[in-house]
């Protein structure tokens, strides 16, 4: 029968006052700023599901047929009972890699972690009909913060796919990776995936692409302020910006406000001034070099033992032991 746990680490409550505290924060800084976390409401995760179809946005695909290519080697050289999933939403890599550890015959457990309750809930449901043999244990949390709660025991495999990680800023990324080495026992593992640095001409049009849906799954952060915290943005007065900043090596988004405007934001009790032109960033996707994914994984404390990407170089994936 059933076997799952599900551990809430993270409330409504919390996830409100989060979103209140960022954006006072984000709103009144200069230059003015929101983090990537707060697109995905249903909207933008279902907006960020058509991105990953779209002809430009190569990522996703190229991950997925490099994780079909080496999940079973990476299966067998981790041996790992454990597989925890950082951020476990999109399920179909769940099963490629429990299908691969299943076959390497170590699996035990699948601890999937996700910020949404609801959508945990509904992957768990369907993976205890998929995996009866499985032992499931579900957490709530905030992948940068609730990693010390992670359920112990066991030989852990923590898996942060996505290139997600490239969403953090440097002095983030380094406390990320150091907090994750911190909640592992020694030999335990990360499985990391990263976009790496490739031509502009090809990674710009995957943040601009020309049917304008992520355009849209940008301005729906002014949809979540709206709603969430009584703000009156007018979504039509931004205009969506991507450009590759060479220097940093990362795609930054922003909205360019299109004409001077003051936004009242209700329950913050706070109005802000755009001037026309101004731009308000909303996301860095940092995209790394081999060396780079070895030097902070170094850096956090993890030896990279294995190396996997795909022909044309645009994705990595790193195994690496604590
Ligand atoms: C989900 C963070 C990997 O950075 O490529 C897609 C999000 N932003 N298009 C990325 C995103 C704009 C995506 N990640």
């Amino acid at each position: 029968m059933s076997t799952a746990l599900l551990d809430v680490h993270l409330t409504e409550a919390d996830a409100d006052a989060a979103l209140r505290a960022d954006a006072r924060a984000g709103l009144t800084a200069e230059p003015k700023e929101l983090p990537p976390k707060w697109f995905y409401d249903a909207r933008g995760s279902e907006l960020f599901e058509k991105i990953t179809e779209l002809p430009e946005y190569f990522p996703t695909r190229t991950e997925r047929a490099l994780l079909l290519d080496s999940v079973d080697e990476i299966a067998s050289a981790s041996g790992a009972d454990t597989v925890v999933e950082l951020g476990s939403g999109s399920s179909y890599k769940t099963r490629v890699l429990l299908d691969a550890f299943t076959r390497a015959g170590t699996l035990r457990r699948y601890v999937p972690q996700d910020v949404s309750e609801s959508a945990l809930r509904g992957a768990m449901d369907a993976l205890e009909e998929e995996y009866p043999d499985l032992e499931l244990h579900g957490v709530v949390g905030d992948f940068t913060h609730d990693l010390d709660r992670l359920p112990k025991g066991g030989r852990r495999l923590i898996a942060f796919l996505g290139g997600t990680i490239g969403n953090l800023l440097p002095d983030e990324r380094d406390r990320f990776l150091a907090h994750v080495r911190s909640v592992l026992e020694p030999g335990e593992q990360l499985l990391l995936g990263t976009g790496l640095v490739i031509d502009p001409t090809v990674l710009v049009p995957a943040y601009d692409d020309a049917a304008g849906v992520t355009a849209e799954f940008n301005r729906n952060v002014l949809r979540v302020l709206n709603r969430e915290l009584g703000a009156d943005f007018d979504e039509e007065a931004f205009a969506h910006v991507a450009v590759w900043d060479a220097e940093n090596e990362w795609i930054e988004m922003r909205l360019r406000a299109e004409r001077a405007m003051s936004v009242t934001v209700a329950e913050l009790g706070l109005t802000v001034p755009f001037a026309a032109g101004e731009e308000m960033r909303t996301e860095v996707s940092a995209k790394f070099r081999p060396d780079g994914v070895r030097e902070m994984l170094t850096e956090a404390g993890f030896e990279l033992n294995r190396w996997w990407t795909d022909p044309e170089q645009r994705f990595g994936l790193s195994l690496a032991t604590a």
